[in-house]
């Protein structure tokens, strides 16, 4: 591998080469080893095609696009409300009852035009608040300032305040310019920050439910959350609020009287639950419910944490009614993709829970790496203390939170916290992905396309899985290739039901001979192919 690393970077200017040795990384995990530090959460070398996208997208794409009751407004040019309109395959109940809205079907946008970038856009924002209200009459709007609001410098959250004094509805702003920042993962954090502010805790209803969870980082993508709502009721566990997926804006304000936050992607959430244990008390566990055997840990971490009986013997009965169908499914594709190998370059979290998908097929990960997360995302929040502060990070407002004076309530005793630790119960921790991956896998942060066409044609794996744009760049090559984002059209691979899904999936994926029948007009036909010379 280090030899790869070597062939992957001799391409390079000194100085672009320099910076990406940091961001390549050659694994090491054992019982004396410390996994190497991976630069990461820096910005991208202009020229180099990456994968990543803007502030924007992180947070109204991902974090506030699944809401359906929120009149999300974008303010911008067309293009960035049209792009940004469910391509993420994010679904949701339509609720019919008599009070439930879905504006998910709706695209919004103050369609920013030249006029605005010289004379300002706060005016025609103003009306097309005024004018999503007459129309729809939403519990909430929002609104997503796009690049050029920062640049021309509208106020968008004058704008909110004014709004909601004349309507009387809650209407909050986002400053998540795309050029904040250096990928979608600023986005997420303002997106938390502002849902904090300005939803969280709005509702003090206390409602049913024995086991009341919150689940965090889950975003319906292809129906997942769907099948885990389907598991939580089959074990009697209630989810008070899902940041975001299937999400209305009442259980957000209602969130903080959940008794435990389950964080499923950290990269993108990891914020509201630290507010949240701040603020009002709620502990967060890491938990993940992609792959079947994820799903039955994660469920028996619940079941520990609540430490009824009750609880613990349904999760068992739950998970012994389950796990037979996902056996019979496994036994029966894995003499095909036992052995076969994968590579996984997605956001900031499913290149990392998406491993134990393939660990159940029997297939190895060769190389993985996230878009825009974190050291931590990789290595483990233990090395949050040691994270470097730069000029991007700083430019994204870190709230300051303290306890509620009235609703500060912590849901353990300090002693019950600590023997649940001392049984191996993790607070407040995500191992991150590197200390799962074998000793010696490529761990790439922000991967360029050229170093995604370098890899696969060096290992040549028997799958790979990234995004849109990646994925004729990789059929090219003659792999195969999963999105992991938008599951292209399947999913659920969630839970149960969605491991048997993926399993069927990669199975017809790995296992397909068109590939090998594929190759190019120039592999065929030699007079064809041609050298540019351009020194
Ligand atoms: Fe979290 Fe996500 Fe992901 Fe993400 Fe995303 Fe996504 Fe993703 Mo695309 S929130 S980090 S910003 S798991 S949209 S549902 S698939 S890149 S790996
Ligand atoms: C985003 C959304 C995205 C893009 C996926 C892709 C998603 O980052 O803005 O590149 O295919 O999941 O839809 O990550």
């Amino acid at each position: 591998p280090e030899k790869i690393k070597e062939e992957l970077l001799a391409k390079y200017p000194t100085k672009v080469a320099r910076k990406r040795a940091k961001q390549i990384i050659v694994n090491k995990v054992g019982a004396d080893e410390e996994v190497p530090v991976i630069q990461s959460n820096v910005r991208t070398v202009p020229g180099l095609i990456s994968q990543r996208g803007c502030c924007y997208a992180g947070c109204k794409g991902v974090v506030l696009g699944p809401t359906r009751d929120i009149v999300n407004i974008t303010h911008g040019p067309i293009g960035c409300g049209f792009y940004s309109w469910l391509t993420r395959r994010n679904q949701t109940d339509p609720d019919t009852t008599p009070d439930g809205h879905n504006f998910m079907p709706y695209c919004f946008s103050t369609d920013m035009q030249d006029q605005q970038i010289i004379f300002g856009g706060e005016k025609k924002l103003k009306q097309a608040i005024q004018e999503a209200y007459d129309n729809f009459h939403p519990k909430a709007i929002a609104v997503f300032s796009t690049c050029p609001v920062g640049l021309i410098g509208d106020d968008v959250h004058t704008v909110c305040r004014q709004m909601k004094e004349a309507l009387g509805i809650n209407v909050f702003g986002f400053s998540c310019e795309g050029y904040k920042g250096v990928s979608q993962s600023a986005g997420h954090h303002i997106a938390n920050n502002q849902i904090f502010k300005h939803v969280v805790g709005l509702d003090n209803t206390v409602g049913d439910g024995e086991y009341r969870i919150n689940l965090l980082g889950e975003y319906n993508i292809g129906g997942d959350a769907f099948e885990i709502d389907r598991i939580f009721e089959k074990c009697g566990i209630t989810v008070v609020s899902t940041f975001s997926g299937n999400s209305s804006i009442d259980k957000f304000a209602n969130s903080h009287t959940a008794d435990l936050n389950l964080i499923m992607c950290h990269r993108s959430i990891n914020y509201v639950a630290e507010m949240m244990e701040t603020k009002y008390g709620v502990p967060w566990i890491k938990i993940n419910f992609i792959g079947a055997e994820a799903t039955a840990k994660s469920l028996r971490k619940i079941a520990r944490y609540f430490g009824e009986q009750k609880l613990t013997d349904r999760v068992e009965a739950v998970i012994a009614e389950e796990l037979p169908a996902v056996q019979a499914a496994s036994a029966e594709v894995r003499p095909r993709t036992e052995g076969k190998r994968a590579m996984l370059f997605v956001g900031g979290s499913r290149a990392h829970h998406y491993q134990e998908l393939f660990n159940e097929l029997g297939m190895e990960t060769l190389s993985a790496g996230y878009e825009f997360a974190h050291r931590d995302d990789y290595e483990g929040r233990k090395v949050l203390p040691t994270i470097k502060v730069d000029a991007d990070s700083r430019n994204i407002e870190e709230l300051e939170i303290h306890p509620d004076p009235e609703r500060y309530n912590p849901r353990k005793s300090e002693e019950d916290l600590e023997e649940l630790r001392a049984s191996g119960m993790e607070f407040s921790g995500y191992e991150g992905m590197m200390p799962t991956m074998k000793n010696g896998s490529l761990v790439i942060d922000d991967i360029s396309q050229y170093e995604t066409e370098t890899i696969i044609e060096t290992f040549k794996p028997d799958i790979f899985c990234a995004g849109i744009k990646e994925k004729y760049i990789v059929q090219k090559h003659g792999i195969p290739m999963k999105q992991l984002h938008s599951y292209d059209y399947g999913g659920p691979y969630a839970g149960f039901k969605g491991a048997i899904n993926f399993y069927k999936e990669i199975d017809r994926m790995v296992n397909s001979k068109v590939w090998g029948y594929l190759k190019a007009p120039w592999q065929v036909n030699p007079e064809l192919a041609a050298t540019y010379a351009w020194e």
